[in-house]
């Protein structure tokens, strides 16, 4: 059968390698800014389903506008089989599960992601496996394909941290900074040294642990700091704030 598995592309074993990988969220639910991002060089793409509105047949559409060119991870929205089975169904390199703050909930993020043994992930036709087509060679590397990254962004998730990344199964341990700051009581202060602290912490241990850390930050300059603390696996901006900031900055620049 000709082409590529959507799974096939190595991506996880890149991120696994500790490659520094840049990605951003596409909080829009129009493919073709999906398709300009993916156009645009990023090595992933963050396709939000837990703050974008977004269904499972507008993330399908999504990752189709990037032609499998580029990776998307799916945040989910909650930590249920049917959101994580569908994502990946769908054609998801992987999923983002967001505020995992317990051994128990980031054991359950991995059991629906994988087919066993390593877990309990349904099966079903779908686009992942060109609807069937490449059904047999699909299930056979999917577990080993797919990435499974959780959320690491309430203080709770900091305090259990050097038990987190013990658990089988994730791949890597993705700072949410805002949030982190919201549970910290200051929400939107992700400089706010409390933040910093936490955010520094998190990286020891994972490091320590041999665990790949993530990060998203809104500035460029954050980010490049984020990646010379040693996160490899970045997010840069989301894809509506590039456009009002371009907006505008023209408009202004033309007012000027
Ligand atoms: C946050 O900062 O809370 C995020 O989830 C960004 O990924
Ligand atoms: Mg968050």
């Amino acid at each position: 059968m000709s082409g590529p598995l959507v799974c096939g592309n190595n991506f996880r074993r890149r991120v696994c390698s500790g490659e520094v990988l840049v990605g951003t969220i596409v909080s829009l639910n129009s493919p073709q800014v999906a398709e300009i991002l993916s156009d645009a060089g990023f090595d992933w793409l963050f396709i939000d389903a837990e703050h974008g509105a977004y269904d499972p047949l507008a993330v399908e559409a999504l990752i189709q506008a990037t032609g499998d060119r580029t990776p998307c991870l799916v945040r989910i929205p909650v930590h249920e089989e049917a959101w994580i089975e569908k994502m990946l169904d769908v054609g998801a390199s992987g999923i983002i599960a967001p505020q995992v703050n317990t051994v128990a909930q980031a054991r359950q993020v991995v059991n629906y992601s994988k087919y066993p043994p390593q877990g309990e992930r349904g099966v079903g036709i779908a686009r992942a496996q060109r609807y069937g087509v490449q059904f047999e060679n699909y299930l056979a590397q999917a577990n080993d394909a797919l990435l499974t990254v959780i959320q690491i962004e309430h203080k709770d998730a900091v305090d259990n941290i050097r038990e987190l990344v013990t658990v089988a199964g994730v791949d890597v341990l993705f700072i949410g900074p805002y949030d982190l700051s919201t549970s910290l009581g200051i929400p939107g202060q992700v400089d706010d040294p409390a933040v910093q602290e936490s955010i520094a912490e998190v990286l020891g241990v994972c490091r320590e642990a041999g665990r790949v850390p993530g990060i998203f930050g809104i500035a460029p300059d954050t980010v490049s700091r984020y990646v010379e603390m040693g996160f490899t696996l970045v997010g840069v901006g989301v894809d509506a704030m590039f456009l009002s900031q371009a907006a505008s900055q023209a408009l202004r620049d033309v007012r000027a």
